[in-house]
């Protein structure tokens, strides 16, 4: 509770003198902590399986399918900046409604083929439902762009009631990964333009690393003498 405890005691003295408000301001940051941690509780729920996959591939077959695990929790200015470029009402009910990317997790894979198998076991859970599944790897953005994304609605149980909610998960190769970083940062994290041929030079670099992941998997594939 130390947020919300936090917040209240930090109220500006307009608010914190009117008792209606103070009262309003108190809903909607407890509304607002019952949201975060629905959907903290859904990233648990896909992490847990993830690694459960993971770990069962390590045993049975002695490799990890999963290189790595990232999630994140989409931040309230981030909520509030999404829903006013969408032109959309700024509130939870509506955050709840049409974001579908506030809890998120990033999985990234060694080979391309590991990034299916995880889809499909993904897909294979009775109680996950599947609400979206975009290949941009078999059709790249055209940024370049590469992976695999869905977005799962999730059953989180709670002491005394069961709900779902929705989380987006991005499952991508360490060389996808490694581009998708660099291309965001680039792009974002700069204040210079970016310009019609450094985004010509940045496709061809996605170009050439997927050539890459493609020639890694047929060596994987050759090594362990599958078809
Ligand atoms: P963040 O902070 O990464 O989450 P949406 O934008 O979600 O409303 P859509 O079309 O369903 O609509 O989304 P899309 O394009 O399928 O997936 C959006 C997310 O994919 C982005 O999240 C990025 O994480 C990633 N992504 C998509 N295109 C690119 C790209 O060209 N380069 C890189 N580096 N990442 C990309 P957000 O919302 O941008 O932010």
């Amino acid at each position: 509770m130390d947020f919300y405890m936090e917040t209240l005691e930090n109220l500006p003295a307009v608010i914190n003198s009117n008792e209606g408000m103070r009262e309003l301001v108190a809903s909607l940051v407890y509304e607002f902590m019952e949201l975060q941690h629905l959907y903290d509780s859904a990233i648990e729920v896909v992490k847990t399986y993830l690694n459960i996959i993971d770990s069962e591939f390590s045993m049975k077959f002695q490799r990890n399918p999963i290189h790595n695990i990232d999630s994140r929790l989409k931040s309230p200015q981030s909520i509030i900046g999404k829903l006013q470029k969408k032109n959309l009402p700024v509130n939870i009910e509506s955050a709840q409604k049409n974001l579908l990317d506030i809890a998120g997790i990033r999985v990234t894979c060694c080979y391309i083929n590991d990034i299916y198998a995880v889809a499909d076991m993904l897909c294979s859970r009775d109680d996950f439902k599947i609400i979206k599944q975009k290949d941009y790897i078999k059709n790249p953005k055209s940024s370049g762009y590469r992976s695999y994304h869905m977005i799962v609605n999730v059953p989180v149980y709670l002491s005394n009631s069961k709900t779902y909610a929705p989380v987006e998960i991005q499952i991508r190769t360490i060389a996808m990964d490694f581009w998708a970083s660099l291309e965001h940062q680039l792009k974002y994290k700069t204040a210079s333009e970016i310009t019609p041929e450094i985004s010509q030079e940045l496709r061809s670099c996605a170009d050439k690393i997927a050539e890459t992941d493609i020639r890694m998997q047929d060596i994987f594939l050759r090594i362990h003498d599958i078809d």
